[in-house]
């Protein structure tokens, strides 16, 4: 391709029929080149492996301090307060990161999986003896629900405002479209409830919040920052592990012959749940924004630019993977980015392990058959990719 050529399409990747279906999509953003130009929002986009685990590496090209949605904090007002660690590049991200890879430690998980375990087996045996439930609202949305807020030591009271705070979060990063204005129908009174529960004196000592406040005491964050960071583990924690368990569900529900080998092997949980995260990867998409020209592939991409990578694209790029959209949970070597890649990679991901892993290894102890009662049907978010209700059957 001569010197600024490059492709340019035209569809939404924010509409409904790309986000219900996006897998078509994918496809034409791949196999139109490594870097693509998206006229409807004026962004570049990266949609092959490569070129998304490249970018995702690249933290001093591909800046997060703009924010990683679409749009560009250094022009537009963001709509809260920016995350010092989602949209902070190093330095100040180094020092955020380091607080919350602490307070997320192996050290620190350790003590939360016997309840982790405890809690996962006594909701699959009371959905067990229901015989027939709804895989989001009973399983994929309340496991998380109850040990997310637990482990932080978020009181009981006023949970349900996590949820709709996640919802707008991910919805913010992208357009300012209809999606995005009904999430935040009840925004004030939601961010609200959201800034109480970050607050010193509302967390339970012995949670993970309380630690990210030890932080303080050592003075290497300010008391604002501390509540920033458990903003940010309320942000990112939940919707994202209720989106992986649902898309699980549904993988090993469509699946048979792969839910009978993890009831066969289940060692395999692990590998399980990274297949259901490479295929059905509930962070579709984040931005980055160039901080000087950069060139991919003999397109030059100038200073400034947001440059949307799709990592549900990358996850099945068939120049990385055989058969990419195949659920094989036999699948070995990782290598996808749903977890990100580089300095950003999710702080939680050990914690998202834990809950699908207990959770496949509860069903996998206990349930014999797992269906699908008709469609389930999708939860569209500008970011997220999940369900709202999936019918499911299960046999002993
Ligand atoms: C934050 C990547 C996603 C799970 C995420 C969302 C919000 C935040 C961090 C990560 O608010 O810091």
């Amino acid at each position: 391709m001569a010197e600024d050529q490059y492709p340019a399409l035209d569809f939404d990747p924010f509409s409904d029929e790309f986000l219900t279906d996006p897998y078509p999509f994918h496809e034409r953003l791949r196999e139109a080149g490594p870097v693509v130009w998206l006229e409807r929002y004026r962004v570049w986009g990266m949609a092959r492996h490569r070129q998304v685990n490249a970018a995702l590496m690249n933290w001093e090209a591909f800046s997060s301090a703009a924010g990683v949605g679409l749009s560009n904090f250094n022009k537009e007002k963001p709509w809260r307060t920016p995350s010092i660690i989602l949209e902070a590049d190093p330095p100040l991200h180094t020092r955020t990161h380091k607080i919350l890879t602490r307070a997320l430690s192996p050290m620190s998980l350790h003590s939360l999986r016997a309840d982790f375990e405890h809690e996962a087996e006594r909701l699959v045996e009371e959905l067990v003896e229901r015989v027939t439930f709804d895989g989001v609202a009973d399983l994929a949305r309340a496991y998380p629900l109850k040990i997310f807020p637990d482990a932080l030591g978020i009181a009981p009271e006023g949970r349900e405002a996590l949820l709709a705070y996640g919802e707008m979060v991910f919805n913010a990063f992208g357009p300012r479209n209809e999606r995005f204005e009904r999430s935040m129908a009840n925004a004030a009174a939601v961010t609200a409830a959201i800034t109480a529960m970050c607050e010193r004196d509302a967390l339970d000592p012995s949670g993970i919040g309380a630690q990210v406040y030890r932080s303080v005491e050592e003075g290497v964050i300010s008391y604002d920052e501390a509540r920033l960071l458990v903003r940010s583990l309320l942000s990112a924690g939940l919707d994202t592990t209720v989106s992986a368990i649902g898309n699980a569900l549904y993988l090993l529900a469509r699946n048979v012959g792969e839910w009978r080998t993890l009831r066969d092997n289940p060692q395999l949980v692990r590998t399980a749940f990274d297949e259901a995260l490479r295929l059905e990867s509930p962070v579709q998409t984040f931005f980055r924004t160039t901080t000087r020209a950069f060139e991919v592939e003999g397109v030059r991409i100038p200073e400034g630019d947001k440059v949307l990578l799709f990592y549900g694209a990358a996850n099945r790029d068939p120049r990385r993977w055989i058969d990419p959209n195949r659920f094989d949970i036999r699948r070995r070597g990782g290598g996808h980015v749903a977890f990100g890649t580089g300095v950003h990679r999710c702080v939680g991901e050990a914690l998202s392990r834990i809950e699908g892993e207990c959770i496949l290894s509860a069903l996998a102890a206990r349930v014999k058959s797992l269906a699908l009662d008709g469609k389930p049907k999708l939860r569209l978010n500008n970011t997220l990719r999940g369900f709202e209700t999936m019918g499911l059957t299960v046999k002993t």
